[in-house]
């Protein structure tokens, strides 16, 4: 039973997504005004002893180790799955059953059928929110990119050009940690930063990509077998004098074309494999009248190209999205003085607290309907890199 005033919340899982919420549900009431007092309630990890390290760390009220008991409690309003993607849908259906509001890292789930079955419990549980932390959404500047567009201020949409690129498992002797498993993680790069930047394409330009042509690479086929040690980074299993190895059973990098409703096209490319990139995320889009660019890099910056200046001026100008004026950063800091990657999901915190306080729906986007798309088209991605053709979306 909500307790008034309250959002009281669980928080399933204790490594780097873990340790990114426990700081967002701290910080929001610190720079948001927040209609309802958040209250860290339950922390839930399997390792006992690293989910109380993380409840001491971080101001959890209380521990479990079974994320179905955390569930079923009725002193919890809200259920923040940061767990393996081959759990989110079992829990996120386990928690609106039980009457819980559902927060769910991306990607959504392992794939379409999953989605669809998300879809439903999130359709029958009339009263309750339900949302997905594609936490790139709640930049400033990618939130001002969104703004201009709906504006008309670059006109219709020609090109979506979107990079997602990484390096963290060249090294061969890479362990093969739970990311690199299928059964586990249903994709590799695809999942994990395709889905970043087709959820990005979809945000800003409000368009639906319709159909895809896809291929699907893995560069290192088998790696010693190992556990997450946190973060992107691993430890090498056990110490025996035979290293075991384990099958890459994902892909390591995706490249995708895609066609858009409106006529627009898109590339996509995301990689584990972009030596000398560490987490670039870069978007750019060209229309009639102007272009935005974005870089997660440099993320407190957009770049803007307005085609109706003079042409003796003309060029990209560069924004610092660091005002008052724009999306969320009238909460931190003067102008100028910038903020970083946490910032994004104390930004989602404070929307969710917003929209469950209002019963603002609108306000928890993306919502499992709409993440569900980004799933579709990842799924369409992967078939038609197995097929080798064009392949429909069907959003
Ligand atoms: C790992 O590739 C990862 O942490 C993703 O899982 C996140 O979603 C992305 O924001 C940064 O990289």
């Amino acid at each position: 039973m909500a307790k008034s005033g309250q959002l009281r919340v669980g928080l399933i899982g204790t490594q780097f997504m873990g340790k990114a919420h426990s700081n967002g549900w701290s910080q929001t009431g610190h720079f948001f005004k927040s209609p309802l007092k958040v209250v860290k309630q339950a922390i839930c990890g399997r390792n006992e002893e690293r989910a109380k390290d993380m409840a001491s760390t971080w101001g959890w009220n209380s521990v479990e180790t079974d994320w179905r008991k955390l569930v079923e409690r009725d002193d919890i309003d809200l259920i923040d799955i940061c767990t393996p993607n081959n759990s989110h849908a079992e829990i996120a259906i386990a928690a609106l059953k039980a009457g819980k509001h559902v927060a769910c890292e991306k990607p959504l789930c392992m794939n379409k059928e999953e989605a669809g079955r998300m879809v439903k419990a999130a359709r029958d549980a009339k009263n309750l929110l339900n949302t997905v932390w594609y936490n790139y959404r709640r930049v400033p500047a990618l939130a001002l990119a969104k703004q201009l567009v709906d504006e008309g201020r670059i006109g219709r949409v020609f090109h979506v050009r979107c990079v997602y690129l990484q390096s963290w498992i060249i090294d061969p002797n890479f362990p093969a940690v739970w990311r690199l498993d299928a059964k586990t993680a249903g994709s590799g790069a695809h999942g994990d930063l395709n889905a970043h930047i087709i959820d990005a394409a979809r945000f800003i330009t409000g368009d639906e990509v319709s159909e895809v042509v896809a291929h699907a690479e893995t560069f290192i086929k088998e790696r010693p077998s190992g556990e997450m040690a946190g973060g992107l980074s691993a430890a090498k299993g056990g110490g025996a004098k035979k290293q075991e190895m384990s099958k890459v059973t994902v892909d390591d990098a995706v490249i995708m074309l895609a066609r858009f409703k409106s006529g627009a096209i898109g590339t996509f490319e995301a990689t584990r494999f972009a030596q000398g990139r560490k987490n670039g995320n870069k978007i750019e889009i060209n229309g009639e009248k102007g272009a935005i660019e974005f870089g997660f890099e440099d993320m407190n910056r957009l770049k803007f190209y307005d085609a109706s200046q003079p042409a003796r001026t003309q060029g990209f100008i560069d924004i610092m999205a660091t005002d008052g004026s724009h999306p969320y950063f009238g909460a931190y800091w003067p102008a100028g003085h910038i903020i970083g990657y946490e910032h994004t999901f104390i930004n989602q915190c404070s929307d969710i607290v917003t929209a469950i306080a209002e019963g603002k729906a609108a306000q928890m986007q993306p919502d499992f309907v709409n993440a569900s798309k980004t799933q579709a088209v990842l799924d369409a991605a992967l078939e038609s890199s197995a097929k080798r053709k064009w392949i429909s979306t069907d959003c």
